[in-house]
């Protein structure tokens, strides 16, 4: 029978571990490490907010000011995408009871307090209402950051370096500022002609997630220096069109004489959505006087059906350019739905592939557009995911 580390005998072990761990989370090894933070989130008041609002109010935390503050500074970075405002059709900023003042331990007379956290901002001193600005900034804002569960020591603190050290004032170049406009008048337009020129033909489009189109504009162009030199891509009907033209750059002629009712697609496997279906494959010249080759797969009606697709086509693509070692030069990109990426077990199958020795390519870029509708059901009455304590 295996014996459990945290005994008595063990105290002092440890203690001593515990010590080093709270000077420097790397200090101790990463099995330790997760115990701790383990420990750590144990001793936060509750961990659910449901439960929290139902048990009686012995959440509030006790102990010396650095220990709250310490604890102010974790349970951020635990919980704060639970309270981030990434629902532009909410009103309502969701809460989360275990953020409060009080859960936290702290009242309002302490705001002012000088303080400050070894573990935030290299111990710099500030009032407490400035970390907590800070950490709202960070973590709450319009990004939030589901990462403590990562149990790789170096892959967390990458996150956590990469979030907390974003500049207060990000400052994007102007020529940058203009081309990421340009992305999204181009997809907004695009939309709106559909929507004129083909009245009442039934169309899948990216209106309230044309950010999908910077994102893949800032992808595309950050390839080259990361050595990537072609994406393989994959994605449902949903902004497929706009992708085509837009990121693909497919011709604007061809996608209309393919979307007029006059066109008749190969008869075999014609049907309304033909054009919904179709592959192509681009390569992008950019302004750096770089390249990089996009290929969008065919894909069925069936949603996800083509997620394995891309990562076969993806490997494929890398043993024919040589990089079966380090798998860089082909960067798999899956877009999906939100009520396809939850429902289908395709995804789960895909995901469990991803590591294994014959099947791995290196790494996917995931993203889902999320449009808070999958067909005519509510992500309430479609899915059983935490997105439930932030409405
Ligand atoms: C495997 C499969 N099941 C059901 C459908 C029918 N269907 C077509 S679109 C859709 C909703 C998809 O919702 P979501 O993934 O959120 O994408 P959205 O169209 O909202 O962007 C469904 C269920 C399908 N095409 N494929």
């Amino acid at each position: 029978m295996r014996t459990s580390i945290a005994a008595r005998a063990n105290l002092d072990l440890i203690e001593e571990n515990y010590r080093r761990w709270r000077q420097n989370p790397e200090a101790v090894d990463s099995g330790w490490s997760a115990f701790f933070e383990g420990f750590e989130l144990g001793n936060l008041p509750q961990r659910n907010g449901a439960a929290a609002a139902a048990a009686p109010r012995v959440g509030v935390r006790e102990g010396p000011l650095q220990t709250r503050v310490d604890g102010l500074v974790y349970a951020y970075r635990t919980l704060g995408h639970t309270i981030a405002r990434v629902n532009p059709l909410s009103e309502k900023r969701p809460e989360n009871p275990l953020l409060t003042l009080r859960e936290l331990g702290f009242g309002e007379k302490d705001l002012d307090l000088r303080v400050s956290s070894k573990f935030f901002l290299d111990n710099r001193e500030m009032a407490l209402r400035e970390m907590i600005a800070r950490l709202e900034k960070i973590y709450a804002e319009s990004i939030g950051a589901e990462f403590m569960h990562i149990q790789n020591t170096r892959i967390r603190n990458w996150v956590l370096h990469r979030l907390e050290s974003r500049p207060d004032k990000r400052h994007t170049p102007r020529a940058v500022q203009i081309a990421l406009l340009r992305a999204l008048l181009e997809a907004e337009s695009f939309e709106v002609f559909l929507h004129s020129r083909y009245v009442g033909q039934k169309r899948f489009s990216l209106q309230g997630a044309e950010a999908l189109m910077v994102i893949l504009d800032t992808i595309l162009h950050k390839c080259p220096g990361a050595g990537v030199e072609e994406i393989c891509m994959g994605m449902s009907h949903r902004g497929r069109l706009n992708v085509l033209a837009n990121f693909l750059k497919k011709s604007l002629r061809v996608i209309f004489t393919e979307f007029s009712e006059n066109y008749v697609p190969d008869l075999v496997a014609g049907d309304a959505d033909v054009k919904y279906h179709l592959g192509y494959r681009t390569i992008r010249k950019l302004s750096s006087g770089a390249q990089v080759e996009i290929r969008l797969s065919a894909n069925p009606s069936h949603l996800e059906a083509v997620d394995p697709v891309v990562e076969g086509t993806a490997r494929a693509r890398q043993r024919i350019r040589g990089d079966t070692e380090h798998r860089r030069k082909v960067l798999p990109l899956l877009l999906h739905g939100d009520a396809a990426f939850a429902g289908q077990g395709i995804v789960a199958e895909t995901l469990n592939m991803s590591q294994l020795h014959g099947y791995g390519t290196g790494g996917t870029v995931h993203i889902v557009v999320n449009n808070q509708i999958g067909f005519t059901t509510l992500p309430e009455d479609a899915r059983s995911s935490s997105s439930h304590a932030c409405r």
